[in-house]
């Protein structure tokens, strides 16, 4: 079959792509190694920064993000057992965050394509790419996107192809190794993540630094909870009954006034994620273009995963919106560099929460007191605390590549 673009993966950034093309009247075909409900139900993000948010609702597929989603003006730091509050309407210019759960957001933009006619292989197998590294101006090469879809061979010719297929998809290995630079770091720590049937004890989120490990109390819903404890990369979760979890996350999340309680529920989820943060340079090869975790991962810390995918796509819906107007090349060329230079901003500042909040193994006393002394400035400096703000809420779109 013949389309305008081919996207392999139907995550956030999949979607969202196929999306806004067909806003500009272009054509797509997304090719998803799952079913519907498997990507439906994968516990993911659940914080989105208020401009992906107002994409969302700008392009259509807000109207459940609207009425459902929570606008959050602040966060909490919490360390020496005192609360401290960031508040985003004074050092952020008034800008917010929406927690709204991925699951719901793919699920939103599922109803859309498939209400508008857009075309998505599920359960596609042995997806592969082929003739993109050298497409592109001057060339007669088709990218292809070949794979099997219950036992039948397919394969799908077009102009251009987005790797939408996270980490662990074809796209990025898929790129001649000498074509790109690898940039990588794994923590020495994970995350154990839980969902509660409880409702939230914190109007808004909580990051707690404590000396048995980083806490984060987060929720989806005022009746669902979601909250992480620290824990080694490889924790294996069937140690942790849901008594001892609660038992870590009272201790974590205590103040020193005692007048804090955490309200504990059913815990309907329950997993642990590793954390790292990589990159790949550059995000294009030829007529092939990566965006989100295709191309990055960050530590979840600073929420910035889905929100980053965001990112790309609107660089990317852009540049081909822009190609198919008018035949010029300049934003596509550019597409790697003008995502980088957000990309990188938003490793530094999830890394610099991940290093100041959580406990490395590797440290000593010093280390210890200096992360208390990293957080009580930022808790007591307006110039530290607004760096925090205006990172959490979303740095704002930068198009021009740097110079
Ligand atoms: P995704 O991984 O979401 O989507 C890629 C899609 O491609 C998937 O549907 C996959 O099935 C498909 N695919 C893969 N290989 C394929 C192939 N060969 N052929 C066809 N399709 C293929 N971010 C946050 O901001 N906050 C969080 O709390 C948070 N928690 C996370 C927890 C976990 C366990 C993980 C793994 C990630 C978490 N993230 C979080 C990050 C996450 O939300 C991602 O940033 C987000 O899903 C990125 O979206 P995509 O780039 O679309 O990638
Ligand atoms: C979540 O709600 O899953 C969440 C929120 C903030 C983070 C990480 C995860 O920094």
């Amino acid at each position: 079959m013949r389309t305008q673009v081919g996207i392999v993966g139907a995550g956030p950034a999949g979607l969202l792509l196929s999306h806004l093309l067909h806003l500009h009247g272009i054509e797509s075909v997304v090719v998803e190694s799952r079913s519907r409900q498997y990507v439906e139900e994968r516990v993911r993000a659940g914080l989105l920064e208020q401009m992906t948010a107002d994409l969302l609702v700008e392009t259509g597929v807000g109207a459940r993000l609207q009425r459902e989603g929570l606008v959050h003006h602040g966060i909490f730091l919490r360390f020496g057992g005192r609360s401290h509050r960031i508040d985003f309407d004074e050092l952020a210019g008034g800008h917010t965050v929406v927690i709204y759960p991925q699951n719901k957001v793919v699920a939103d933009l599922f109803d859309a394509r498939l209400n508008a006619g857009g075309q998505i292989f599920f359960e596609a197998q042995e997806t592969s790419i082929h003739d993109f590294a050298e497409a592109g101006p001057g060339s007669s090469l088709k990218p292809k996107i070949r794979f099997r879809e219950h036992g039948e061979s397919r394969e799908i010719v077009c102009d251009l192809i987005a790797g939408c297929d996270g980490f662990h998809g074809i796209c990025r290995p898929s790129i001649p190794r000498d074509r790109l630079a690898i940039f990588d770091r794994i923590y020495p720590f994970g995350w154990l993540g839980i969902l509660a049937e409880a409702p939230p004890s914190s109007p808004e989120l909580v990051y707690a630094y404590h000396e048995r490990g980083f806490a984060l109390l987060s929720m989806r819903s005022p009746h669902l909870g979601r909250l992480y404890i620290q824990c080694a990369p490889d924790e294996d979760i069937e140690k942790w009954p849901d008594e001892r979890i609660w038992a870590e996350l009272h201790a974590r999340l205590a103040t020193s006034d005692g007048k804090w309680t955490l309200a504990e529920g059913p815990v309907v989820q329950k997993g642990v994620t590793g954390m790292r943060s990589f990159v790949t340079e550059p995000m294009q090869c030829g007529r092939l273009f990566l965006a989100g975790d295709a191309a990055h991962i960050v530590p979840p810390t600073g929420a910035k995963g889905l929100n980053l995918a965001v990112a790309d796509v609107r660089v990317l819906a852009r540049a081909i919106a822009e190609y198919y107007a008018t035949g010029k090349e300049g934003l596509l060329q550019s597409y790697s560099r003008i995502c980088l230079r957000r990309v990188w901003k938003v490793q530094r500042f999830s890394w610099w929460m991940t290093s100041m909040l959580h406990l490395f193994e590797t440290d000593n006393a010093f280390d210890r007191r200096r992360q208390l002394a990293e957080l009580d400035y930022v808790a007591s400096s307006r110039a530290a605390s607004q760096t925090l703000a205006e990172n959490y809420v979303g740095l704002p779109m930068e198009w021009d590549p740097p110079k």
